[in-house]
């Protein structure tokens, strides 16, 4: 019976069980300029092969800063088939291709989506509880356009939603999907980029290396100047 259900799968064989039922969610295919173009399952798009023939798919990086401005960064679990054990922003993964997350009808829409989507897996990610996360928290500063290579099979290609929030929630990591977790001011965040023992995500990187520090110096006095944009960053 067992043989019946399961398709034979080389790609995913020795992985996780859960991680390997999470590929088969189904994300939004983009064209370069963030319209829809179609869906892929999370498998397909994640699969260094068909990111190489250009498929290129919808994201989002939320970081989660706590009442005295410090970032909550997550440690991947080593279960994750993609970038596992690696230390990274709160959290981060996709908007699928459902009613609500869709976001069909513009960036207004998209970030709208997106926001469902981030509320949805700090949920599954960390036990937050949608209440300490409302959707209008979210504020949404821009958009990033990169591509990252995993482990030679697997990787990223991704527009990602980049989403700050100020929130105060109970953490209970899930341990499929987060090893550990740690609040960092901005000062203990650049050491932990001179310890060699700690291995960060690429867009994590990506993001801290342009814009991440000079948005946190910001928290306090206000987004607003950085608020509005339509440009996607190329990097
Ligand atoms: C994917 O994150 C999104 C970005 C911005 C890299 P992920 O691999 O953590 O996705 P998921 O949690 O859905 O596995
Ligand atoms: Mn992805």
């Amino acid at each position: 019976q067992e043989r019946a259900r399961a398709a034979p799968d080389a790609e995913l064989a020795g992985y996780d069980e859960e991680q390997i039922r999470l590929m088969d969610e189904v994300c939004i295919v983009l064209d370069k300029d963030d319209t829809p173009i179609g869906s892929a399952s999370k498998k397909t798009c994640h699969l260094m092969s068909n990111i190489d023939r250009g498929l290129l798919h919808r994201a989002f990086s939320v970081f989660l800063f706590d009442p005295s401005g410090r970032l909550l960064l997550q440690q991947r679990a080593s279960e994750k088939i993609t970038f596992p054990d690696m230390w990274t922003n709160t959290c981060c993964s996709h908007p699928l291709g459902v009613p609500g997350e869709a976001g069909v009808g513009g960036l207004e829409a998209s970030v709208q989506g997106v926001r469902r989507a981030a509320q949805r897996k700090l949920g599954h990610e960390l036990g937050i509880k949608p209440a300490d996360v409302p959707l209008d928290k979210f504020v949404f500063l821009t958009r990033i356009h990169y591509k990252a290579p995993s482990d030679g099979k697997w990787g990223e290609h991704e527009i990602d939603y980049i989403l700050f929030i100020r929130a105060d929630p109970t953490v209970e990591p899930n341990p499929n999907e987060v090893r550990d977790t740690r609040y960092v001011s901005a000062d203990e965040l650049r050491a932990m980029f001179e310890d060699d023992n700690l291995k960060f995500t690429p867009w994590f990187k990506l993001i801290c290396n342009s814009m991440l520090f000079e948005w946190w110096e910001n928290l306090d006095s206000g987004l607003e100047k950085y608020l509005g944009e339509t440009e996607i960053r190329r990097m």
